[in-house]
């Protein structure tokens, strides 16, 4: 479960969706804005899909942000802007219109239509970097099952770039028979794939069952993509994951021993990095890489601390965590590229997030401190609270479920009532909360 520098040259050895690639073209992006309120996170995740059509291997040449109350079944932007649209990105020359949600088959196939180019969307996009990066067995595997879910219900969306390819016989689109039959084909490949899927992940939790029983702690980084996770991975274990300054550049996950300051071993992994709305096929296909980190013992979240919003970041990264059941691992915060960083905003996140450790990867700086830190946290014992959370507080009800094991809730008239086992040293955090006798 390796992957290796090596790793880029040994990709793409299953046979994965090629309408689905968007290499070396001019890409136009779509965001979609529901109301006033969702323009700046819109606008953030606009940017975002840049950098993935970037890492893609695309150049983006343009970008809209769509206001629209509520996405047209259709067209998703509706006809009037669609129209708009197609205008200025014939006038651009434009190989690929990417959208930053999720498309509906019928929507890719009318868009692409109107648009006279192919259409992806933000699932696509994900998926096809994934493809590119996945280097393990397991990896590649997890990949294709997500690219045949995601496709299969846009079969028919392929009439379009077959019919683009030449026009000569047999290439101007699936007829009704050899549509069938490739439906077939996938949903048999499906099978296959889960088949084996199920063995690899069968043997994985053996292997992650007997290093729970070796009673070596096991650590787990997780983090936003390109945070520095496999920096710092390779900084203390020699282990030589492939860095890049790419979105996903780790795809497969690694674990390796280490030694802690005063001798202590643990069991550090290193596994794939999150983005905002992570494409559930992507979630349910990397299920069982993604929960290794629910067997951890402690996380190191690792946050790029010279990014412009990295609380955004962070809350993505806990959004996905909660998705996979993970929420509960207790949590280092781990200010990473502090070389880079404004010291200001830097300064800022350690305030915003007690306990949590500036450190730089690529210096060095902070490490032992961060050594220690998990040595401690590792350590720590818990203390059970029972505490009164307000209504209005429903942050820190979360913050409680995220640092603490939460053993009971009641809800009363005045708040939550909760009672919690919390990590020893965390308990500060939860002192302003009314709390009751037990
Ligand atoms: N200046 C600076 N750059 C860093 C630091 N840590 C990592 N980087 C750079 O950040 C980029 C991403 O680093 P990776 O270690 O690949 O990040 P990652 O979190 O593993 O990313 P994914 O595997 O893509 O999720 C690389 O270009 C690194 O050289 C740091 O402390 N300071
Ligand atoms: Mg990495």
């Amino acid at each position: 479960m390796t992957s290796g520098p090596r790793g880029r040259q040994r990709r793409r050895l299953t046979a994965t969706v090629t309408d689905l690639e968007v290499r070396r073209q001019r890409a136009f992006l779509v965001g979609l804005a529901r109301g006033a309120g969702d323009i700046a996170e819109a606008e953030i995740s606009l940017d975002e899909l840049a950098l993935l059509t970037d890492t893609a291997g695309s150049e983006p040449v343009g970008a809209a942000l769509v206001r629209k109350g509520s996405p047209d079944p259709g067209l998703f932007i509706g006809r009037g802007k669609a129209v708009e649209l197609a205008e200025e990105t014939t006038g651009l020359d434009v190989d690929v219109v990417v959208f930053d949600n999720e498309l509906s088959p019928a929507q890719q196939r009318n868009l692409q239509q109107l648009f006279e180019c192919d259409v992806v969307d933000r699932v696509a996009l994900i998926l096809d970097i994934f493809a590119q990066h996945a280097t393990s067995r397991e990896g590649m595997l997890q990949v294709e099952l997500a690219q045949l879910r995601y496709r299969l219900p846009r079969l028919r969306g392929r009439g379009i770039e077959l019919s683009r390819l030449g026009g000569g016989i047999g290439t101007r689109g699936p007829g009704e028979t050899q549509l069938e039959t490739d439906r077939r084909r996938i949903v048999d490949r499906i099978g296959k794939l889960e088949r084996e899927l199920g063995d690899l992940t069968r043997s994985r939790q053996t292997r992650s069952k007997s290093r729970r029983t070796s009673n070596v702690p096991i650590v787990a980084f997780v983090g936003y993509t390109n945070a520095g996770k496999s920096t710092l991975f390779n900084r203390l274990t020699d282990a030589g994951v492939l860095v890049e300054d790419r979105l996903f550049a780790t795809v497969d996950s690694t674990v390796r021993r280490h030694e802690l300051r005063g001798g202590t071993e643990i069991l550090l992994s290193d596994t794939v990095g999150f983005v905002r709305r992570l494409p559930h096929q992507l979630i349910e296909a990397f299920r069982s890489t993604l929960e290794e980190v629910k067997d951890a013992d402690l996380m190191i979240h690792l946050v790029d601390a010279s990014d412009e919003h990295p609380d955004r970041q962070i809350e993505s990264v806990r959004a996905v965590l909660a998705d996979i059941g993970a929420h509960d691992v207790p949590e280092v915060l781990a200010a990473n590229k502090v070389d880079i960083a404004d010291p200001v905003a830097a300064e800022r996140l350690l305030r915003v997030h007690p306990g949590a450790v500036a450190v730089s990867a690529l210096t060095g700086e902070g490490i032992e401190r961060l050594s220690d830190t998990i040595l401690e946290r590792l350590a720590d014992g818990s203390v059970e609270m029972e505490l009164l959370v307000p209504y209005d507080a429903g942050d820190r009800l979360a913050e409680l479920h995220r640092v603490g094991d939460v053993i009971k809730e009641t809800h009363e008239e005045e708040g939550t009532r909760v009672v919690a086992r919390v990590p020893t040293g965390e308990g500060y955090r939860f002192e302003d909360l009314a709390r009751l006798d037990p």
